[in-house]
């Protein structure tokens, strides 16, 4: 029964990655994408540097468990005049889409306007190219989905709103990456583990039963924020239709490395890698100090998206 309702087990190893696996003196190394290349893992980091920025930086494995992180940052604030301000705080929160033979990532950029999309690709895990800004401030947790859908591409992100519907997750469409429009709220807070606010934290997982989304929902307590873990399910043609969601956390803040850091009881998906269409392994920030990793059957994950009214 517990399973059923949590069915996330945590690796056994965790915290995978610690500040002491990073090879540069930095703060913490936390909410990070994930893939696989070349018949390897891929995390795309969030390091948070000595002053308190962030940029982004490569780990590779072999096995999805043990990496070992680059000897330098691989996306910094770009100073690109049309970037420039807009990056000029930090790159963050990385999630990262296979379409074709590019790999893109989805970032916030955070400047002094506030955080906002941008979208990039690879290629090759070497070469890092722009391609824009894709929302005003105050936006974030956006993912891209892995195909175009009725002909063009679609996102997930997350505008900040306001009053009790602050926080909720948005879907857009493009013809081209980079102009975007149809801008649609697909699912809100509710009164209860999320009331504060929403965000999505993994891209999209294709399934029989629709699109597999993962995101994070805030509770505002007298101790602070809580960031927990619930499931959603969108339509296969129609992604802005929500099939179902969960009724309750799926995945939250435990162990003492998730409960105890520089932001604590905070459990922060970046990156989903579905293993035999049938494992789900998470890669976490915890408490925005370190990344753990837990595994799930999709199967276990799939069946919990049951709820079906919101917004
Ligand atoms: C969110 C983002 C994440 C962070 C989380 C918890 O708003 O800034 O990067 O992990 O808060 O602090």
């Amino acid at each position: 029964m517990t399973r059923h309702l949590y069915p996330f087990k945590r690796y056994s190893g965790n915290p995978i990655l610690t500040r002491q696996d990073v090879p540069y003196p930095c703060n913490t190394v936390f909410n990070a994408a994930a893939c696989k290349f070349n018949g390897q893992y891929v995390l795309i980091l969030r390091i948070e540097d000595l002053k308190g920025r962030s940029h982004l930086t490569l780990g590779f494995s072999d096995d999805g468990y043990h990496f070992d992180i680059c000897d330098a940052p691989w996306i910094c604030p770009s100073s690109d005049p049309k970037y420039e301000v807009y990056e000029r705080y930090g790159v963050e929160d990385p999630r990262v889409t296979r379409i074709g033979e590019f790999y893109y990532i989805t970032y916030t950029a955070y400047g002094p306007y506030g955080p906002r999309v941008g979208i990039g690709r690879t290629a090759d895990f070497k070469h890092f190219e722009r391609l824009c800004l894709a929302t005003e401030v105050d936006n974030k947790d956006a993912v891209l989905f892995p195909e175009k859908i009725g002909g063009t591409y679609v996102m997930l992100d997350r505008p900040s709103g306001s009053g009790f519907r602050e926080g909720s997750i948005w879907i857009a469409y493009s013809p081209d990456l980079i102009f975007w429009g149809k801008a649609t709220a697909i699912l809100a807070p509710e009164p209860g583990w999320a009331n504060s606010k929403l965000g999505v934290s993994t891209p999209p997982l294709k399934t029989d039963q629709g699109w597999l989304v993962l995101y994070h929902g805030v509770r505002e307590t007298g101790g602070g924020n809580l960031y927990r873990i619930g499931a959603m399910l969108l339509d296969t043609q129609n992604p802005q239709q929500v099939v179902g969601y969960s009724s309750h956390f799926i995945f939250g803040p435990e162990d003492t490395y998730e409960r105890i850091g520089d932001v604590p009881n905070v459990v922060f998906p970046c990156g989903i890698i579905l293993e035999d269409d049938e494992t789900v392994k998470i890669y976490y920030g915890a408490a925005d100090t370190c990344i753990g990793l837990a595994e799930a059957k999709l199967a276990d994950i799939l069946g919990l998206c049951t709820v079906t009214k919101n917004p």
